[in-house]
């Protein structure tokens, strides 16, 4: 080890592995016809693709190569989170009111310190990055404030690296739940997230490259909300202007969800339907 090191894929793919395997719900019952019918859909479209574009023995073993290096890298959370999440999210949308929800992604660590309606989340004496004030409320679809809501937010640092998965950041840093006040409201002081960019180093990334794609996600913040009573929302809030807010690697940018700063603030009001 030495003192100071870049982040690799291979440290935060394994954290981040480590991470799903220990805070992820196990056990699910699923019936063999579920099962049946969704994998024969799955491997039909497999066979599809093959057949439609003639792969060949070599492209094939290259694929085979190239997922054992996924799993090895540790990559399964990040690759199926960039790329597959968006539409299970977009399915749960279905039945969903409120504010709009987009994708969990593999960086949510849960137990992060509570804070009260007006604070600022935990970070560095040298934090870089420009100040940033996000504000708002929690209501109920009536518009009702919601008193002790729980706002679960986490965000990636002015370089684009988070907390628990990347080396050198303390445990914590730039997340926290953030209780709101008895009218609703909160008020977060944080820095200014960057745009993240996938590993280039790992597997996704040199898939990503391979195919002439970017691997950037535009700027964004993770919030979890919750209040007694209310379904939880997972979502996330981007910022007009940003880079890659319209190309996001992962597809999970909503208009609804992109905030217009004023200044070095922005505000965005959540809305909880009933569980
Ligand atoms: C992220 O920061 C993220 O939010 C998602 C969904 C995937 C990869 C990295
Ligand atoms: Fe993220």
């Amino acid at each position: 080890m030495t003192a100071v090191h870049s982040p690799t894929a291979a440290d935060s793919g394994a954290s981040a592995s480590a991470n799903f395997r220990s805070t992820a719900r196990e056990g699910l019952a699923v019936s063999p016809e579920r099962v049946s019918t969704v994998v024969t859909a799955v491997l039909h479209a497999v066979h599809s693709a093959i057949r439609e574009h003639d792969v060949t023995y070599l492209e094939f073993q290259a694929a085979k190569r190239w997922l054992m290096d996924l799993g090895e890298g540790g990559e399964w959370p990040l690759f199926l989170d960039v790329f597959v999440e968006h539409v299970v999210e977009e399915v749960a949308a279905r039945t969903q009111d409120g504010t709009k929800g987009s994708i969990l992604g593999p960086y949510y660590l849960p137990d992060q310190v509570s804070l009260p309606s007006v604070c600022t989340l935990p970070r560095r004496p040298d934090e870089q990055g420009d100040p940033l004030t996000f504000s708002g409320r929690v209501t109920d679809l009536a518009g009702r404030p919601l008193a002790g809501a729980e706002l679960d937010i986490w965000h990636a640092d002015a370089e684009g690296y988070y907390s628990g998965f990347a080396p050198g950041i303390p445990a914590g840093n730039l997340r926290g739940v953030v209780t709101t006040d008895a009218g609703g409201r909160f008020e977060i002081t944080t820095v200014q997230p960057a745009p993240y960019q996938i590993p280039t180093d790992g597997p996704t990334g040199r898939l990503i490259d391979a195919a002439g794609w970017h691997p950037w996600r535009p700027a964004h913040l993770h919030l979890v909300v919750r209040a007694p009573g209310h379904r939880p929302i997972t979502t996330q809030l981007y910022f007009a202007g940003g880079e890659y807010v319209d190309s996001d690697v992962a597809e999970a940018v909503k208009p609804e969800l992109v905030l217009t700063p004023s200044g070095q603030r922005v505000s965005y009001d959540f809305v909880l339907e009933p569980a």
